[in-house]
């Protein structure tokens, strides 16, 4: 596989709903797309990071910069046997995992269209459906926010997650846990809390929640294990874990019982595929996570969800949700039961239109 050009765009959605996080509200979405070609076949894979270095230290921004004066002069004419090769080839660059990881994963469904094969194939995936999860922003008021989860149950979400904050975490699970009674339930933090919060959070735990995701600071491991010790509560780590390494080292002490799997966060398949060994092998579940994809990131991360350890329902919802129209067509949805199938086209295997792209796009860089 060779990729002889690659093109660059950036693009933005409007989101249907605005999502708050911990770190604020946004209303519309950035993104990178990249599309990378070779052998006459085309791969596509888009950029996770946001408008702003608030998840992470990644935005558009730096994803534009990196991707096109450092990663793609280290792929542009390279004969790789396999898209597994690609992340090492892009090892001078340190960090800047999501635009890695948009290169990266373009590469892999330019080989599995080459192979003609769906993507979970040649990632090593066993199902043919998906269970989907949502998570749920901070809402205005409690009453919003029953609304809301009232609406992604009946739609047959098979778990529901909440982001939290200080000033808006035990009450709103004590609400959602008084009207939905004993549905599966997680939280989200995003890095609000602190170790001196431990006593605060610990209120969580009569809640029974699923886990309680990223509560620390976005680097941290050793803090996240003096309080799990102090929590019934499972943690799930995100942010924190931007390596395999990272996780070897969160599972050896014991920082978490949990991980969510974002190929942005780690630099792509190959990555996440590794991270998914080693908790398999640790016997550590993970779940797939979310990053308000597009039908493009969206079909990349049902894919890689696929694999055997993928044990508990990701943020992998219905394209609906988040954009509308989205720029595949049909857009992913969810059954009545809760799942996605998994698209069986080569490749992503879902139909990217090219108009809406063109629509979307801000600006565009070919290279090679
Ligand atoms: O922490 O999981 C997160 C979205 C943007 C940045 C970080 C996160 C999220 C989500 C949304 O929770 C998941 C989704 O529905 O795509
Ligand atoms: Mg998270």
């Amino acid at each position: 596989m060779k990729i002889d050009r690659i093109e660059l765009r950036l693009l933005r959605l409007p989101l249907v709903h605005f999502f708050e996080t911990s770190f604020g509200r946004i209303n519309d979405r950035p993104f990178v797309l990249v599309r990378v070609e070779g052998s006459g076949e085309a791969g596509y894979a888009e950029c996770v990071a946001g408008a702003d270095p608030y998840y992470s230290s990644e935005t558009t921004q730096t994803a534009w910069h990196v991707l096109g004066d450092f990663l793609a002069p280290l792929v542009l004419g390279v004969d790789f046997a396999h898209p597994r090769e690609v992340f090492p080839a892009l090892n001078p660059v340190r960090g800047h995992n999501m635009a890695k990881a948009a290169l990266e994963m373009a590469a892999w469904d330019l080989y599995a269209r080459g192979a003609g094969l769906p993507l979970w194939k040649v990632l090593g995936g066993e199902r043919q459906t998906i269970e989907s999860g949502v998570s749920i922003g901070i809402q205005d008021s409690l009453a919003q926010l029953l609304d809301k989860v009232r609406t992604e149950l009946a739609a047959g979400y098979r778990r529901i997650k909440i982001k939290i904050k200080p000033g808006w975490d035990l009450e709103a699970v004590k609400a959602v846990r008084a009207e939905f009674g004993d549905v599966p339930l997680m939280v989200d933090a995003n890095g609000a809390y602190r170790l001196e919060d431990a006593e605060h959070l610990a209120g969580l735990d009569e809640y029974h929640l699923m886990m309680i995701e990223q509560p620390l600071d976005y680097d941290d491991l050793l803090d996240h294990a003096r309080l799990q010790r102090r929590l019934r509560t499972p943690i799930c780590l995100d942010e924190s874990i931007h390596t395999v390494r990272a996780a070897a080292a969160a599972i050896e002490m014991q920082a978490c019982r949990i991980i969510n799997i974002k190929p942005g966060r780690v630099g792509g398949h190959r990555e996440s595929i590794r991270l998914h060994d080693l908790c398999a092998d640790r016997s550590i579940p993970v779940w797939h996570g979310g990053m308000l994809e597009s039908g493009v990131g969206r079909a990349h991360n049902i894919h890689l969800s696929t694999l055997q350890n993928f044990r508990l329902p990701g943020d992998i919802a219905a394209s609906e949700r988040y954009y509308a129209p989205d720029l595949i067509e049909p857009g992913i949805d969810v059954g009545s039961d809760g799942c996605i199938p998994v698209p069986s086209g080569p490749g992503i295997g879902v139909r990217i239109v090219a108009e809406r792209v063109e629509q979307a796009t801000e600006r565009r860089l070919i290279l090679g």
